[in-house]
């Protein structure tokens, strides 16, 4: 296929028949993955809800630390949950939370180093770049130092979260205070550069226009070019509740708006192996659906999950190894278990 241009991509965006767009899309997945959907055991632990940050889609964070609703999780805690999940087969632990304004850096050292020992077989899928730039921020260090630190603790892949859309004007807009688009993308770059897979997603669905979307997707399509270090994209869809943006854009995208977005991410990043249906956003429904339009990979089993889950999400958070591969087998795919770097797991 040649690469779509980024004027071509926002007219099939626009203009292409939904069920022409999935099946072109589709195509294209199985060209790669043929009828195999990627899958992973894993836990989410969004360690502390404090942040000095207060981007207005997020109804997660607690600027105070002593709002009746503010966490932060002791390490204990930490590995507590982590060995409940690693108990039910956990592959993945994916580990975000705030940008916590007094742990110092070796606090986040230390959280790894005890997790890789106390379950060496697991991968820590931990910190976004948004995360990364904050420890930099914090300890006076530069970005690589604070990845080559991170990763000789046990760090096996960077999430994708804190992009947004990574358009200046849209991120002065939701979330002025955050890191740049420059800056989010130069933390993966070095992430890339020292032998760290991340992924990368993309917030959709409030003020930003279709033109925005592609513009963010050729700005990673650009890097993908360079480094080969992303493995999946990941579309998320903006839900309305409790934040301050939510009371702008109280919709949330449709099914088809995000059908849609699947299929041309599928098209239009032709570089990126993995896109992901990120369920817990997108709904179970048209998660399923969007295996049949362009996605591989349908995260995972989830436990416990609280960033959109204050924002309205009524998808519910675990789900069952075995209803996982049920439901793919359903939908007449085939589920592959995957760790976190995206190679299979062979269940003994
Ligand atoms: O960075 C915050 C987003 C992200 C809202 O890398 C919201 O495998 C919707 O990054 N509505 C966290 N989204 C989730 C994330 C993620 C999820 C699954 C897999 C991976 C991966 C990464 O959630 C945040 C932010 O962009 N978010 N508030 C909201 N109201
Ligand atoms: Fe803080 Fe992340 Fe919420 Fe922004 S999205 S306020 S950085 S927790």
């Amino acid at each position: 296929m040649t690469r779509l241009t980024e004027s071509q991509a926002l007219d099939l965006y626009r203009n292409a028949p939904l069920e022409e767009l999935c099946a072109r899309a589709l195509a294209e997945k199985e060209s790669r993955h043929g009828k195999s959907v990627y899958w992973v055991n894993n836990r989410q632990i969004n360690y502390t809800n404090i942040c000095v940050l207060h981007c207005k889609f997020c109804a997660f964070s607690r600027i105070k630390k002593e709002s009746p609703t503010a966490y932060d999780w002791d390490h204990p805690t930490i590995l507590r949950k982590a060995e409940e999940a690693v108990k039910q087969g956990a592959q993945e632990l994916h580990i975000v939370g705030g940008l916590h304004p007094d742990h110092p850096f070796e606090y986040y050292i230390d959280m790894l180093q005890k997790l890789r020992r106390a379950f060496p077989g697991v991968n820590l899928k931990a910190f976004t770049a948004v995360e990364i730039c904050h420890f930099a921020k914090l300890s006076g260090r530069s970005v690589g130092e604070i990845l080559a630190d991170l990763k000789a603790a046990g760090l096996d892949a960077l999430p994708g979260g804190g992009a947004e859309i990574l358009v200046e004007s849209v991120r002065t807009e939701i979330c002025g205070k955050k890191e740049s688009a420059a800056e989010w993308l130069e933390a993966h770059r070095a992430a890339h550069q020292q032998g760290i897979p991340t992924n990368a997603t993309m917030l959709f669905g409030h003020i930003e226009t279709p033109e925005h979307r592609i513009e963010h997707m050729a700005r990673l399509r650009e890097l993908q070019e360079e480094t080969h270090g992303f493995f999946a994209f990941i579309p998320l869809v903006f839900h309305p509740e409790n934040n301050s943006l939510g009371r702008r854009v109280s919709e949330k995208a449709s099914p088809e708006e995000i059908l849609r977005t699947i299929a041309i991410a599928r098209l239009f990043l032709d570089n990126f192996p993995h896109i992901k249906a990120y369920w817990i956003q997108l709904g179970l429904e048209t998660a399923l659906r969007a295996l049949h339009g362009g996605a591989s990979d349908l995260d995972g089993t989830i436990i416990e999950e609280k960033i959109t889950h204050a924002a309205g999400a009524r998808t519910g958070t675990g789900m069952s190894p075995e209803r996982m591969r049920n439901l793919i087998l359903n939908e007449g795919l085939i589920p592959v278990e995957r760790n976190a770097r995206y190679e299979q797991v062979y269940l003994l």
